[in-house]
């Protein structure tokens, strides 16, 4: 292949990482569903860019600024090439040099002392995605904590209560594939910033509008997907299972349903047409702040398009409703019957079509303490203070809790705990890692060897080393193994290789979407398609996997946890909906919702302390509509304090009308800086969405005032 500098690409998979100069494939490791493949270009040693890689079917050359921006976080002054012990006091961040041999046996004394004296439930690890190789965070280190008898994770900080939603009404976690979505008609993208968080569907989305189709966006802000749209309707937060039965109200009323379709393949729907009668457009606008006659319009527009395509975003999925809100709008292509043609339904996660075998990577077998509790990782301010027994230990990698969790304030109170062993693994010192005990140098993803699935696309890619780790650098595959071997672990398990793992993950009977999928054949191809043949004889609509096998609308699962049967609006916990309705206990000290999402140019906090990109990304910025600025003296440019019971966020007013007024919105996960307080999560809470263990990080409500300077 002929990439742009006109260089041929080494194939070659040995010894990449020995080569000074050449052209190598790599994948982009990050938390986003677009999993590309990269070129990364290497001279006289060094990476000095990367790029693309044209020859991936779907990504297609393209990548995002940030990861353009790659080599300036991996030769970063700031990364850390040596373990570090800490000198200074928790939070300060003073740390001096040691030994790997000295890390690992401080951490193995601790380990052994605190099983000894409290069990290795009082051991937590906490990690997410910052790396979202299958090795990096299903593997090695999930064998070394199950061995270790440690206190278990929920990982549920993401997406978890829209999973579950979607879950109770179409069973199988797969949606549209890209290849299918291309055909679309029309485009509803549904609390998602794709623009910033899914570059190539919104590129797959632009390609589409030229032959015709049209997109809409539905969110609480206009954000960057927002003002490319053709119609952006902007609704109050937490209100979009109103806004969804209201649709599905004006659908059943005015015959826009496939009677045939809702027959045939769902259960529940005389129910469900009962239920939205009460959903009148007149009073879904009420809640939602979207009029009702643009309600019967977008009713009829999904009616019309076929197919229909609705991208389910984030946004929704982290409000107390979260796992209603995803599960009401999954109902809507059943309505329509949107699902026969190619193209048509939903897409939340396609994640399900690529299922490895996890249970060969983390050996649960291996498990010395089957009882261990589990500890919601959303809820690590409270765990770090109530749990009982006491957590002892945290050991963080692959996640920057003092920036993502919620309620900072408590998370930081946390991890001040003199009797508290941090352990935490990383490129740099974060915010978390200024309070760890022992700090260990990370490698990055171009110095490791992995395998990738993709949330989005089909295919599956490996990465190998493409430089040799830097400095004193371990990856987390290495580490575990370290650290097994430390503690006197000798199973086998601790013994295996990373291509043993990939083998391993790749055998798995029970998805057949991975039939023929094989560690040569990455190794050979680079990317390689899942198998979809399973579709060509059974379509999707027969793969279902709820107890019915059917869309289920009325869902008895539900009832029996609990939960309304039927897609049902429920207020926010904490907010306001249309009516602008005090909260429960009659007082209103915080009468703005506050809204934090990603921002363009980091990705959850990663990239935050890349200078370029906080460049491009100035401050934080706080959006407030000109009502709502007004009413409280803030001009456009203000310094401004966000205040709740929690904590504060300082930020520079911008004065808009992206929102409706009662909403203010705040981009970017920005580390903590001199002393500033610049972390959105010092208001968020810890409370749990409705569905999933899931994290509600925009069912927030705050006051906003001009800072005095
Ligand atoms: N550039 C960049 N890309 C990323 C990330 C990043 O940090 N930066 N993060 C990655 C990760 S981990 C994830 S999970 C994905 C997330 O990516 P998306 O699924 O696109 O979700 P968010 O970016 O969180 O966008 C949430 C949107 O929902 C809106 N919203 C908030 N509340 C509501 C509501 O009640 N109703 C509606 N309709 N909208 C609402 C917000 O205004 C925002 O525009 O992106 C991934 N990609
Ligand atoms: N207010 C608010 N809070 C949010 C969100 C929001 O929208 N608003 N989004 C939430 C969402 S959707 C998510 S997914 C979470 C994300 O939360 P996290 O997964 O914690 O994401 P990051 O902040 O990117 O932290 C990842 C860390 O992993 C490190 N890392 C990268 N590669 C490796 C590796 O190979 N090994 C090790 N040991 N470390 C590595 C990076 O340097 C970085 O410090 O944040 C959540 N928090
Ligand atoms: S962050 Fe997303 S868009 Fe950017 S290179 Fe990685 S996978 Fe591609
Ligand atoms: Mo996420």
């Amino acid at each position: 292949m002929q990439a742009e500098t006109g260089k041929k690409m080494n194939r070659s998979s040995t010894f990449m990482a020995e080569q000074q100069d050449g052209l190598f494939p790599a994948v982009c490791p990050l938390d986003c569903p677009d999993t590309c493949g990269l070129l990364v270009h290497k001279r006289a040693g060094k990476i000095v860019k990367v790029e693309g890689n044209p020859e991936h079917p779907v990504t297609a050359g393209a990548i995002c600024n940030k990861v353009r921006n790659m080599t300036e976080r991996i030769y970063h002054k700031e990364r850390i090439l040596y373990p570090l012990k800490r000198v200074g006091r928790k939070g300060e961040g003073r740390f001096e040099r040691i030994t790997w041999e000295e890390a690992l046996q401080e951490i193995a004394q601790r380990y052994h002392r605190l099983i000894r004296d409290y069990g290795a439930e009082s051991i937590l690890p906490y990690n997410f995605y910052g790396n979202m190789g299958y090795l990096s965070v299903q593997g090695m280190d999930r064998r070394f904590f199950n061995r270790l008898g440690a206190s278990r994770l929920q990982r549920s900080i993401c997406n978890s209560a829209g999973t579950v939603g979607w879950n109770y009404t179409m069973g199988f976690g797969g949606g549209v594939p890209p290849e299918a979505a291309a055909k679309a008609k029309l485009f509803i993208v549904w609390g998602g910033n794709i623009v910033s968080t899914s570059m190539h569907k919104f590129m797959l989305i632009e390609k589409a509008r030229k032959q015709g189709a049209k997109l809409i966006v539905i969110d609480v802000h206009r954000n960057k997907t927002g003002e490319r749209a053709d119609w952006f309707i902007p609704v109050h937060p937490g209100t979009d299972a109103a806004l969804a039965l209201g649709l599905m109200h004006v659908l059943f009323d005015r015959g826009w349903t496939d009677e045939a379709f809702l027959s045939s393949y769902t259960v529940g729907h005389e129910e469900l047409r009962e239920h939205v009668k009460a959903y009148t457009p007149e009073r879904a606008a009420e809640i939602t702040g979207v009029p009702a006659e643009d309600i019967v319009r977008l009713a009829q527009m999904y009616a019309e398009a076929s197919p229909a395509y609705i991208h389910i975003g984030n946004g929704l999925q982290h409000h107390d409703n979260g796992g209603m809100a995803v599960r009401t709008i999954a109902c809507l292509p059943a309505l329509t019957g949107a699902w026969k043609m190619e193209g048509g339904g939903a897409f939340k996660s396609n994640m399900a079509y690529g299922a490895i075998n996890g249970e060969a990577l983390e050996q649960s077998g291996l498990r010395t303490n089957p009882q261990a509790r589990t500890v919601n990782m959303v809820r690590i301010g409270e765990a770090l203070h109530e749990l009982e027994p006491k957590l002892r230990s945290l050991f963080v990698y692959c996640a920057n809790p003092a920036v993502v969790a919620p309620d900072t304030e408590r998370v930081l109170a946390g991890l001040m705990r003199e009797d508290l062993f941090t352990v935490v693994h990383d490129l740099f010192i974060t915010d978390t890692a200024k309070y760890a005990d022992i700090v260990l140098p990370a490698t990055s993803t171009f110095e490791n060897t992995d395998l990738y699935g993709s949330y989005w696309h089909l295919y599956m890619q490996l990465q190998e080393p493409v430089i040799p780790a830097e400095g004193e650098s371990k990856s987390n595959f290495e580490l575990f193994k370290l650290l097994a071997e430390a503690m006197g672990f000798d199973e086998p398990a601790f013994r295996e290789t990373e291509e043993d793992l990939i083998r391993q993950a790749l055998d798995y009977a029970a998805n057949p979407y991975l039939r023929g999928m094989t560690l040569d054949k990455l190794k050979e191809q680079r990317f390689v398609k899942l198998n979809m043949e399973p579709l060509e004889h059974r379509p999707y609509l027969d793969q279902l996997t709820t107890p019915s096998g059917k869309i289920e609308l009325y869902s008895r699962q539900m009832e029996e946890a609990g939960l309304p049967a039927l897609p049902t609006y429920i207020p926010l916990t904490e907010g306001f909906d249309g009516r602008r309705r005090p909260r429960p206990d009659g007082g209103d000290p915080y009468p703005l919702m506050f809204i934090s999402p990603p921002n363009h140019s980091f990705l959850n906090s990663t990239f935050a302390n890349v200078e370029k990109l906080a460049k491009l990304e100035k401050a934080p910025i706080l959006q407030i509509h000109p009502e709502d600025a007004e009413a409280r003296s803030i001009r456009d440019g203000d310094p401004v304090v966000i205040r709740n019971d929690r904590g504060q966020f300082e930020a520079a007013a911008s004065v808009t009308e992206r929102m409706l007024p009662g909403t203010v919105v705040s981009q970017g996960l920005w580390w903590g800086k001199d002393g500033k307080r610049t972390r959105v999560n010092a208001l968020t809470s810890g409370r749990l969405a409705d569905m999933g263990g899931g994290a509600t990080f925009f069912s927030t409500v705050v006051e906003v005032e001009r800072l005095k300077e």
